[in-house]
């Protein structure tokens, strides 16, 4: 189903709950959704029996789905995920380098280094693309290497190797799209507060400016944030995440002042005069409400999960039922957001935009209480609920609800091998792929404006907390040797990228 917003719903004013349930509903924020919408659905007694309306259910055409002339096939990476390297040539620490140090934090004591290697090896990883036929390359500049402090000096080495993988994809005809910021704070912004802090914001512009103007010739999506709601609710609400804070209060400045940053480094970007198509990548998913009396809940939690971040970026306006103490909302004063947007704030962060970036990986859903719980089958990272349907709601909702949006690129969509070993032979990526991609073919062929598709992710990589233990590329990677080889599902997207259309299964 598609959850309408009731934008008549008015916040509550009473005080928030107990720290105990804040971090029990924290937990359910962007990746750690996993764990307690797991512990919420655990078989038995008290499970709840879900009523579920979806869109009445789709059959794909039995010939293949063309996609528009000009539409973009690519795959997407993020830097600390893939480079290593962590302190060559100058590259400051970033917030994820802290984190990993720490025991206990990542799975397997993994870190950022070697990673994939991507830093050593981005030419080889190019030719993989070429080989690929890939159309576009989605990647993330990691901010501590081009400022250290996250401040101030300009470190050229970390600057020269964007420029060079930059020039070998233009070289290869592949588009290059770039985000500025996929999670790898420099550590000494952290110190200072992080996004917690509103002077992040204004030191995130000054780090954008020095990029366009190193990359002024990309014309690919200019991306700001990578999904807000992630650092906001897991790595300050949760703490599964660097920073590693558990705060509510924190949680809430987290995403005001990621969403200020992102409007902030709009006006440096356009200020810079380079053509660069800018926008946000948000982390979307359909709420359905599951059991008897959970609907306001689920609306609240769409308030959570999709509008507190939609809103302001397209309507300049921050939606009333995110935050309170009633089932489904973040456990917060709303006050606590009040105090934090200044005048003219959020004219700043709804300045327009050229592409609204949509990272889509499932669905939730959510009972009469506001926990969440587990309605479709996950894949091996336990918070996915698989439901491509959800991605075509997803973007038809979007486009009906915000009519004043811009072009929509998908820049993340994929799913973990089975096994933590890896492996090529993939089949139920190929599966997911397809019916993600026909999804996207529908909504194209349904009207909605659809630029590009990324699959995440190019290469197996960091997967954040989880460690080396989840691999999501289309290329597999072995860590010890750095060896890449193709997956069947790279061998299938190839195909998909050559024909332009996504065959049937
Ligand atoms: O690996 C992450 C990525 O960095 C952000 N989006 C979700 C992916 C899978 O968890």
């Amino acid at each position: 189903m598609r959850i309408v917003p009731d934008r008549t719903v008015r916040r509550t004013t009473s005080a928030s709950a107990s720290p105990v349930s804040r971090r029990d509903v924290l937990r359910l924020g962007g990746g750690a959704l996993a764990a307690a919408a797991l512990a919420a659905c655990t078989p038995g007694a008290d499970a709840p029996s879900p009523t579920v309306t979806t869109t009445p259910t789709w059959t794909p055409p039995a010939t293949p789905m063309r996609l528009p002339d000009g539409f973009v096939l690519g795959a997407a990476t993020s830097a600390f995920q893939v480079e290593g390297s962590t302190t060559a040539d100058g590259r400051g620490t970033s917030i994820w380098d802290t984190f990993a140090a720490q025991p206990g934090n990542v799975r397997g004591g993994a870190t950022g280094d070697p990673a994939a290697d991507h830093y050593r090896r981005w030419e080889q990883d190019v030719d993989l693309m070429a080989d690929l036929g890939l159309g576009g390359y989605r990647f993330s500049v990691a901010w501590p290497r081009v400022q250290p402090t996250g401040s101030g000096a300009v470190n050229q080495a970390g600057v020269d190797f964007y420029r060079r993988l930059v020039d070998r994809l233009l070289e290869r005809g592949i588009e290059p799209a770039v985000t500025l910021y996929h999670w790898d704070l420099p550590q000494p912004l952290q110190d200072r507060g992080g996004w917690a802090a509103r002077d992040t914001a204004s030191r995130f512009a000054d780090y954008a400016a020095v990029v366009v103007d190193a990359l002024p010739d990309v014309t690919g999506p200019w991306l700001t944030i990578n999904e807000p709601k992630t650092t906001a609710y897991v790595g300050y609400g949760s703490g599964y995440h660097a920073p590693g804070v558990r705060d509510v209060d924190q949680m809430v400045a987290a995403v005001h002042h990621q969403l200020l940053g992102h409007g902030l480094a709009v006006q440096a970007l356009r200020a810079s005069g380079a053509s660069a198509r800018v926008g946000i990548a948000l982390n979307l998913q359909p709420v359905y409400p599951a059991g008897a009396g959970a609907d306001d809940a689920a609306v609240r939690a769409d308030a959570v999960e999709n509008r507190l971040f939609l809103d302001p970026v397209l309507v300049g306006a921050y939606p009333d039922d995110a935050i309170g103490d009633r089932p489904g909302q973040i456990p917060a004063d709303p006050a606590v957001l009040d105090a934090l947007v200044r005048e003219g704030d959020l004219a700043t962060i709804s300045a327009p935009l050229d592409v609204l970036a949509i990272q889509y990986y499932g669905v939730t859903g959510v009972d009469s209480g506001g926990q969440h719980v587990q309605l479709y089958p996950t894949s091996d990272a336990p918070w996915q609920q698989v439901h491509p349907e959800g991605l075509y709601e997803t973007l038809v909702r979007v486009r009906d609800d915000y009519p004043d949006a811009p072009p929509f690129v998908i820049t993340e969509n994929g799913i973990p091998d089975r096994t933590p070993e890896g492996t090529t032979e993939d089949a139920e990526r190929v599966a997911f792929l397809r019916a993600h991609l026909q999804q996207v073919a529908r909504a194209v062929d349904d009207g909605v404006d659809v630029r590009a598709y990324y699959a995440w992710s190019l290469l197996d990589n960091v997967e954040w907390a989880e460690g080396l233990d989840q691999r999501w590329g289309l290329v597999h990677v072995d860590f010890a040797s750095q060896e890449r080889t193709p997956k069947a599902s790279a061998r299938w997207y190839a195909d998909v990228v050559a024909q332009h259309a996504v065959p049937p299964g």
